[in-house]
């Protein structure tokens, strides 16, 4: 049901990159939501999204849930474009329960980058980990994590791309750059040799297995950098960040929707008499 090149390509290097996945109209409801939305610190809620940083406040700032933003971030949540893809790369459907579709999304937001702002290296075959692992097993991708970066401005030289090293979900061994350029301060990933910059218009959209090793270039250009991701795994997965969909959402979604979102329908406890 997918290109057999985007499969290749997915299970080589650990990503591929969809050309034009969100067309103009979409990208653009999608940047005037974000135009209007008024300005957030981390820690603070405008309705149901939330303000967020990982860990410092270098890598910009997140709207976490951001699914909650309105028509057409919901739409994003199974979108044509990438949704077979998602589904074939963490795979179990209809292995699992039948009552449940086969993803859950445990986090999605946008990032806005500013000038100096960059997220450090992350991930990466070794060490291990369990939540974001690659897996192809008895002839099904099995994968922990899958996530789908959209850029929602063009993202060229100095924007604050991401970056990645290819193949390195196989990796048995850790880059030897990787303590200079891990998450923190100051850190990119532009001082890795091996990793390559990701350069995308509006539009188009990165799906990597998130046991890939990566992070981003430090922004040097004016200007904002946007992206938004929702990050996909396994219906029995959990929320990253413990973030509950609110009963409005859950009760407009369509009901695949819903399933990516809350895939168990969960079973009232009985009135105390
Ligand atoms: O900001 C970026 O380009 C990279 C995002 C990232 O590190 C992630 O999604 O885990």
């Amino acid at each position: 049901m997918i290109p057999d090149i985007d499969v290749y390509r997915f299970d080589l290097n650990g990503f591929v990159v969809l050309k034009g996945a969100l067309n103009r109209a979409e990208v653009e409801d999608l940047n005037t939501v974000l135009d209007t939305f008024p300005p957030v610190e981390p820690g603070e809620w405008y309705g149901n999204v939330h303000g967020h940083t990982y860990g410092d406040e270098t890598s910009g700032l997140n709207l976490q849930q951001i699914y909650e933003a309105g028509e057409p971030f919901e739409r994003l949540i199974d979108h044509p474009s990438w949704i077979e893809h998602v589904k074939f790369f963490v795979g179990g459907e209809k292995t699992f329960d039948y009552h449940h579709g086969p993803l859950f999304i445990d986090e999605n937001f946008v990032n806005f980058r500013e000038v100096g702002e960059a997220i450090g290296i992350h991930s990466g075959g070794f060490p291990p980990i369990h939540r974001n692992q690659f897996r192809y097993h008895g002839g099904r991708f099995m994968c922990g994590q899958v996530n789908v970066l959209m850029a929602l401005t063009n993202i060229g030289l100095g924007d604050g791309g991401t970056m990645l090293i290819p193949a390195s979900h196989k990796s048995n061994f850790q880059h030897p750059g990787y303590d200079q350029a891990r998450m923190g301060p100051g850190r990119s990933v532009d001082m890795v040799e091996d990793a390559i910059e990701v350069h995308m218009n509006a539009g188009d959209v990165l799906v990597f297995v998130d046991a890939l090793c990566h992070g981003s270039a430090k922004r040097v250009n004016e200007g904002t950098r946007r992206i938004c991701v929702y990050r996909y795994g396994p219906s029995w997965g959990n929320s990253r960040h413990g973030y509950q969909p609110s009963e409005e959402l859950l009760d407009r979604l369509t009901p695949e929707r819903r399933q990516m979102i809350q895939p168990q329908k969960l079973i009232p406890r009985p009135v105390s008499p």
